[in-house]
This record gives C-alpha cells, sequence and structure tokens, in this order.
C-alpha cells in the first residue's frame, strides 16, 4: 500500500496559521475527509480535512507549528481511496474537496442600489457550498450605524464559522435574523437606512466561500478580494473568546451543542485554552457523575456550602488558607449533612420567612406529664412535652388551616390530614421523621412513636416513607437548652415551630409574680402564604391550649 502525504490545501489569503489542534495521532485509521488538524488565523479558524483514507504512519505537524498551503500535515498509508484525486505540483498528494474554509469575492445576489439612500437591503453572499448554515451569533442591533464590510453575524457549519459581512454602510433598520435561523445564499439578513454606501461591485460582498481546491482551482481568491471583504470566522480568537464566544473549533461547538453543554463553562486545555472535544467529554462527565455543575443547575440547586451564589449574582463564597493561621483539619461532610444542607440553604434564601417568638405556662402540662409517667412507669413509654406540643399544634393548625398548606403556583394547597415532622439530632447530622396522622392519635400513642422514629434516625435505619409527607414540623431544643431560635422552614411546608427549654420564671396573675414554668416558642412562617396577624393568633392559641390542656377537646 502506499505511503501518502497528506498536505494543507489551498486555503486562500491565510499563508501562515498555527495548528491549535491535532484530532487524529499515530495509528488511528482516517476516513477521507475526516478532519485531521484544527488551524487557525486571527480571522478563521478550518479544519483540515485528509484527502485520503488509510492508517496514520506519520504526524508531520504538532501544536503550535506554524503552516500553510502545500505543508504536509502528516503520512497516511492508503488503503485506496482517494477523496479527490488531483494531481498536486508538490506530490501526488488529493487536496481536500470541500472543507476549507478560503476567502472567495462572490457577488451577493441581490445587491441594492449603491447609491440609493432609502431602505437597502442585505442579504446572505454566495458562501459556496454551505448550504442551511446556522446563525450562531448576531453582532449588531437595529439602530446601530453600519459600515461597509462590517460583520452582521457569525454563521457555523460543521466545518467552519465564518462572518457575514454588510455589502453597504447605514444604519440598521431591521434585523430579519435571529440566534438559530438557518440561512442559505441570497437570503434576506437585514434593511439598512441612511447613507447606503456600497461596497465596489467586485468586492461587495466578498464573504468567506468553501472552495473546492482540487475541483475549482480557479476559485482561489485574488488577493484584492482577500483584502477586501473576505470575512472566514473570527469567532475564536486565540487566548480567549472573541465577542463572547468561546475559543473552540467549530466542530467542538457543534458537539457541546448537540450535548447541550455550556461551552462558555468549559474550561479548554488545548494550546492557548483552546476548548477540545476531550474537554467538553469531561465536563460531560463530571456534571453526569455530580462532580460538577452547570451554572444553571446551580442557580436552581444551590448546594450546601460549595454554592458560590453565581445564580443569585452574589459575591463568590471567601476562599481562606486557613492553614496559614494555625494548624487545621479537613473533614469531608457526611451524605445527610450534604443534602439537607443544600434544602436548607434553599428554604432559607427562597422562603420570605419571619420568626414570632412567644412564651406558654406550662406549669400544669409538665406536672400532668410527670404523674402520667410515673403512672405508667411499667409500660416503659415516656411521654414527652413533645407529643403535647404535636398534639397541641394539630389543634392550632386545625383551626389555622393556611399553616397546614403548601404553596402550589398561584393556588394554597390545604390539607385534610396532619403528618407532623420532628427535627432529630442524630450522630449523622440533622433528620425530620415524619408521625402520621396526628389528629387520630393520643399522646401516648405519639410518644411511643417518636421514640421508635428517633431511635431509628439515630441508627441511620428511616426509609424514605418514614421522612416525607410532613404538614408541619416542630424542632424541639427543649433538652438541649436555649432561650428562642429561628428555625427554618422544611419546604414545601409553610412554618415551623422552634421550642426551647423551659424555664421557671415570675409571672404577674394581676395580684402578685407567681413562679410560672414558661416555654419559649419561636414560630416561623411564609409570609407568601400567612400574615403576622394570623402567626400572632397561632402562637396565642398554641399558649392557651399548653396553659390549659383541655382545650384540645374543645
Ligand atoms: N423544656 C425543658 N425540658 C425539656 C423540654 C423543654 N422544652 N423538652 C424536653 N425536655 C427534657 C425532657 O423532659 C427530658 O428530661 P428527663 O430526661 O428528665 O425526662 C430531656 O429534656 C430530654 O428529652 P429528649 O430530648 O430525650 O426528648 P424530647 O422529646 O424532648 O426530644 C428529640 C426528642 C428526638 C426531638 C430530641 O432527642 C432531639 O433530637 N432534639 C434535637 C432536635 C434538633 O436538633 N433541633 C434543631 C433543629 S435546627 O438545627
Amino acid at each position: 500500500m502506499a505511503l501518502v502525504e497528506v498536505q494543507v490545501p489551498d486555503i486562500g489569503d491565510f499563508d501562515e496559521v498555527t495548528v491549535i489542534e491535532l484530532m487524529v495521532k499515530v495509528g488511528d485509521t482516517v476516513k477521507a475527509e475526516q478532519s485531521l488538524i484544527t488551524v487557525e488565523s486571527d480571522k478563521a479558524s478550518m479544519e483540515i480535512p485528509s484527502s485520503t483514507a488509510g492508517l496514520v504512519k506519520e504526524m508531520r505537524v504538532a501544536l503550535g507549528d506554524k503552516v500553510k498551503q502545500g505543508s504536509v500535515v502528516l503520512v497516511v498509508e492508503a488503503a485506496g481511496v482517494v477523496a479527490t484525486p488531483v494531481k498536486h505540483a508538490a506530490a501526488a498528494v488529493a487536496a481536500p474537496s470541500a472543507s476549507v474554509v478560503v476567502a472567495t469575492p462572490v457577488a451577493v445576489t441581490p445587491v441594492a442600489a449603491p447609491s440609493a439612500a432609502g431602505p437597502v437591503e442585505v442579504h446572505v453572499p454566495d458562501i459556496g457550498d454551505f448550504k442551511d448554515v446556522v446563525v450562531i451569533e448576531v453582532m449588531v442591533k437595529p439602530g446601530d450605524t453600519i459600515k461597509v464590510e462590517q460583520s452582521l453575524i457569525t454563521v457555523e457549519s460543521d466545518k467552519a464559522s465564518m462572518e457575514i459581512p454588510s455589502s453597504h454602510a447605514g444604519v440598521l433598520q431591521e434585523l430579519k435574523v435571529k440566534v438559530g435561523d438557518k440561512l442559505n445564499i441570497g437570503d434576506l439578513l437585514a434593511v439598512l437606512v441612511g447613507t447606503a454606501t456600497a461596497v465596489a461591485p467586485a468586492a461587495a460582498a466578498v464573504a468567506a466561500a468553501p472552495v473546492a481546491v482540487a475541483s475549482a482551482p480557479a476559485a482561489a481568491p485574488s488577493p484584492a478580494a482577500a483584502t477586501a471583504g473576505m470575512v472566514a470566522a473570527p469567532s475564536h480568537a486565540p487566548g480567549g473568546s472573541t465577542l463572547g464566544l468561546p475559543h473552540a473549533s467549530p466542530s467542538v461547538r457543534k458537539f457541546a451543542r448537540e450535548l447541550g453543554v455550556p461551552l462558555d463553562e468549559v474550561k479548554g486545555s488545548g494550546i492557548k485554552g483552546r476548548i477540545t472535544e476531550g474537554d467538553v467529554h469531561a465536563f460531560t462527565k463530571a456534571v453526569m457523575s455530580g462532580a460538577a455543575q452547570t451554572k444553571a443547575q446551580a442557580a436552581k440547586a444551590p448546594a450546601a456550602s460549595g454554592g458560590d451564589g453565581a445564580g443569585l449574582g452574589l459575591i463568590p463564597w471567601p476562599k481562606v488558607d486557613f492553614a496559614k493561621f494555625g494548624p487545621i483539619e479537613r473533614k469531608e461532610m457526611g451524605r445527610i449533612k450534604k443534602i439537607s444542607g443544600a434544602n436548607l440553604l434553599r428554604n432559607a434564601v427562597m422562603i420570605p420567612a419571619v420568626t414570632n417568638h412567644d412564651d406558654a405556662d406550662i406549669t400544669d402540662l409538665e406536672a400532668f406529664r410527670v404523674s402520667t409517667n410515673k403512672e405508667n412507669e411499667k409500660s416503659g413509654v415516656k411521654v414527652t412535652m413533645l407529643a403535647f406540643l404535636i398534639k397541641a399544634c394539630v389543634a392550632a393548625l386545625k383551626k389555622y388551616p393556611e399553616f397546614n398548606s403548601s404553596l402550589d403556583g398561584d393556588a394554597l394547597v390545604y390539607k385534610n390530614y396532619w403528618h407532623i415532622g420532628f427535627a432529630a439530632d442524630t450522630p449523622n447530622g440533622l433528620m425530620v421523621p415524619v408521625i402520621r396522622d396526628c389528629d387520630k392519635k393520643g399522646v401516648l400513642q405519639i410518644s411511643q412513636e417518636m421514640g421508635e422514629l428517633a431511635k431509628k434516625a439515630r441508627e441511620g435505619k428511616l426509609g424514605p416513607a418514614e421522612m416525607t409527607g410532613a404538614t408541619f414540623t416542630i424542632s424541639s431544643l427543649g433538652g438541649i437548652g436555649g432561650k428562642y431560635f429561628t428555625p427554618i422552614i422544611n419546604a414545601p411546608e409553610v412554618a415551623i415551630l422552634g421550642v426551647c427549654k423551659s424555664t421557671m420564671e415570675p409571672v404577674w396573675d394581676g395580684k402578685q409574680f407567681v413562679p410560672r414554668l414558661m416555654l419559649p416558642l419561636s414560630l416561623t412562617w411564609d409570609h407568601r402564604v400567612i400574615d403576622g396577624a394570623a402567626a400572632a393568633r397561632f402562637n396565642a392559641f398554641l399558649g392557651q391550649i399548653l396553659s390549659d390542656f383541655r382545650r384540645v377537646l374543645l
């Protein structure tokens, strides 16, 4: 089998372009027309295809090399298929047939009268073989003053991107295309008014045109045309993105678009930070595995502490090298902490929450609880203050049903069941088991279920069904201490009750100060659903029930 040198074909006006991407390596089998390398000038990026099918035996270019027409890209052991057999002056190498963008002067059809000062239509010029090129960028807007040859839009095929220049000068009255539109030669792009200076006919609508170098050598650009109006794809200027577009080849951008990858979030590993197909692959993998998030994802679901606030338009989270100030130890947070952290952050950020603080006199209730526990000592079930609180809350939720509702768009969903969640402190982090149908259960049964669920939570044995469906949550720090706090609502619930440690306090009974056991209550509520007055009434009602539990029966 013959060894064939694949050369850079006629690339028009570009006498020296830089190799910015190698798309094949020694040992690869390439097809005819398959892209081998990407080269870039300051005006265009283009993929150089293979003229020959076969096995790559030798690479003759490296990243950063400058190449020009006739430079040998690689040596292929030809498989016998030659794309467009053409005798080349330098060697018997076929030139690529239709994949290289070069500049060629072509008249726009139709061209408006050059001297007219009235509206002038600008059309897509001859863009050679390219059909249905996609508008990927609009560079001007109505009202802009446009110069002759100023780029109006960028279009892209799978092999190249190119800018379409204006054939006339004037003020842009109307833009007829938008990003995503598919265009062909002659399509109306824009309407200009005012000075309508047209380009000299020969260069009027010179645009990047794909030229089949081998089959149509006569179509190569004249130097005059090339300098006059040719514009081919400056969408990836070296060293970063230009005009807001990421630094990547057309095929990589097409690939990213197909996958829905936001290319401007992909870090380029190629020369001058260029994004390669491998980078897009790696980014996709990272997002799919949960190791990374797109900005859109982060905005929807801010991460526990890793959220950088980008979606909220906040300044980034401070990054501090704590080791500079003293010895440190770094420990990854557990799974539950990460999950609950993300939920807490969302709820704290998205709910306009307000907290009302109040005290309930539980002197009599506590006495009753202690005596009940004494009587029930043998049963093994200890009645807790939290169980009484759950019953009291169900009574308050029934009286004020919006506290037992959820927001669904512009509607409120009122629930005719009363499942109460309670925050449980576990070695793995905060969990919220749910006791179902608390309206149908007595304090003893609630106490018993609570004990079992709290135990399961600490052992990490709660099933998903035991943690879902709550209509209201109580977070009790009563066994630990504190006075008041501001609990975070457990969405989609609309309120949560925080309870702290009861203390004996002097309370004025109208005649004198008497010692009463006072329980601090902190009710946080969603102000979209509940008003401050309703929250105060809810707390006051709860206080009444707790001070005289017989009211639960009413
Ligand atoms: N005031 C004074 N004492 C109280 C009290 C209160 N409000 N609530 C409970 N106590 C007492 C109990 O009577 C018990 O005392 P005895 O042992 O003398 O009887 C002691 O505190 C311990 O109670 P407990 O914590 O075992 O039981 P509980 O029903 O109060 O709470 C549970 C159960 C699961 C809620 C609790 O163990 C827990 O995990 N609390 C933490 C919840 C939490 O972390 N909330 C914060 C969420 S926001 O980060």
